[in-house]
C-alpha cells in the first residue's frame, strides 16, 4: 500500500499475487492494533474505506454490495431470524443490514478488535449506521473463534461470518472445528454463511471453502457477485444449512419487507447469484476425484 497521508490524493493499492487493486485517495487515520494495521482513508470514488493490513474491506459508496448479499438470503431463509450471531463484521454494516428485519430480537456481534470498532464508528458511521444504538444489537470485543466454542448447542437461528481473508486473525475461521460449531450452535432450520472469497483472486481457498461446508453442513453453495473494490471485483458468499438449502427460498413477507431499501439484493438478483456458479467451479466441487484428493 502507498503511504499516502499528504493532503492531496495520490494511489492506495492492495497488492495480491502481482496484481494491484487501487484507489485515489487520502489517509486520514492508520493505527496499529495487537492483531493489524487499521487504516482509514477517503477516496475520490467511493467515499471513505477501511483497509485492514494494507487490504480492501469496506467503503462508503459500494459497502452495499457485500453487505446486502451477505446478510438478506440468510435472513430471508432461515426458519426463524430471532438470535443471530455474527462474528467479525467491526464495521457495523452487516449488524445494519441484520437489524432492518424486525423479526431479530437479538444481534450478538463479535468482533476480535476494539480499534476497528472505534475507527469505523469515528470515521465510517453510515456503515454501521443506527445498529450502534440499536437495543437490539450486544457487541463484544473479543474473540469469535472461543464465543463459538462456548456457545450453547441450537443457540443461534443464524451465523454471519464477517471476516477478512484467510491470513492473521482471521485464519481460524476457515476450518473445519470451528465450521463443526457453527453447525452445532444451529437452531434446526438454521443458516450459516461466511464470505468465500474470490473465485478468481483466491480460486483454490474459495473451493476448499465450499467443499469443507459440504461435508461439515450437508447443504452448501456459493453464490456470486461483485465488489468492485476487492481482488478481482468477483466475489462470493457461501450459505450452508443442515436441513435443506432453505436459502434458495426468500421469505417473501421478509423479502419485501427489506428489498424496497436495498442497492444490490432483490429476491432475483439472489436467484442469479446462486445460478452463477462459473462451469470449471461447477465441475471440480462436483468431481468425486477432486473430492477424494483434498480430503485428510
Ligand atoms: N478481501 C477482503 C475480504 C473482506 C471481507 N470482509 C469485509 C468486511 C466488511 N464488513
Amino acid at each position: 500500500m502507498s503511504d499516502n497521508n499528504g493532503s492531496s490524493p495520490g494511489w492506495i493499492d492492495e497488492h495480491l499475487n502481482g496484481v494491484r487493486y487501487g484507489l485515489e485517495a487520502t489517509v486520514i487515520a492508520e493505527q496499529s492494533s495487537p492483531y493489524q494495521r487499521v487504516t482509514i482513508i477517503d477516496s475520490l470514488a467511493y467515499g471513505k474505506g477501511l483497509l485492514l493490513d494494507g487490504c480492501w474491506m469496506t467503503a462508503e459508496r459500494q459497502e452495499r454490495h457485500y453487505h446486502e448479499a451477505i446478510v438478506h438470503p440468510a435472513l430471508c431463509g432461515a426458519a426463524s431470524i430471532e438470535r443471530v450471531l455474527i462474528v467479525g463484521g467491526g464495521d457495523g454494516g452487516t449488524a445494519r443490514e441484520c437489524l432492518r428485519h424486525p423479526g431479530v430480537q437479538q444481534l450478538d456481534l463479535v468482533e476480535i478488535d476494539g480499534l476497528v470498532v472505534e475507527l469505523c464508528q469515528q470515521h465510517l458511521p453510515s456503515i454501521g449506521g443506527s445498529a450502534w444504538s440499536d437495543p437490539r444489537l450486544r457487541l463484544t470485543v473479543g474473540d469469535g473463534i472461543a464465543w463459538v466454542a462456548a456457545a450453547a448447542e441450537a443457540s443461534y437461528d443464524v451465523v454471519i461470518v464477517d471476516g477478512s481473508d484467510p491470513a492473521g486473525p482471521a485464519e481460524g475461521l476457515f476450518n473445519r472445528s470451528f465450521f463443526e460449531h457453527c453447525r452445532r450452535i444451529l437452531r434446526p432450520g438454521g443458516i450459516f454463511v461466511t464470505q468465500s472469497e474470490s473465485p478468481e483472486a483466491f480460486r483454490q481457498v474459495h473451493i476448499d471453502i465450499v467443499r469443507l461446508l459440504r461435508q461439515v453442513f450437508g447443504h452448501a453453495d456459493p453464490m456470486y457477485g461483485w465488489v468492485p473494490m476487492y481482488p478481482s471485483g468477483w466475489w462470493s458468499w457461501t450459505f450452508a444449512a443442515v436441513d435443506a438449502p432453505r436459502y434458495h427460498r426468500p421469505d417473501p413477507v421478509r423479502a419485501a419487507t427489506v428489498s424496497a431499501g436495498c442497492e444490490i439484493w432483490s429476491p432475483r438478483w439472489q436467484r442469479g447469484g446462486f445460478e452463477a456458479v462459473p462451469a470449471s467451479i461447477e465441475r471440480q466441487l462436483a468431481s468425486p476425484e477432486f473430492n477424494i484428493a483434498e480430503q485428510g
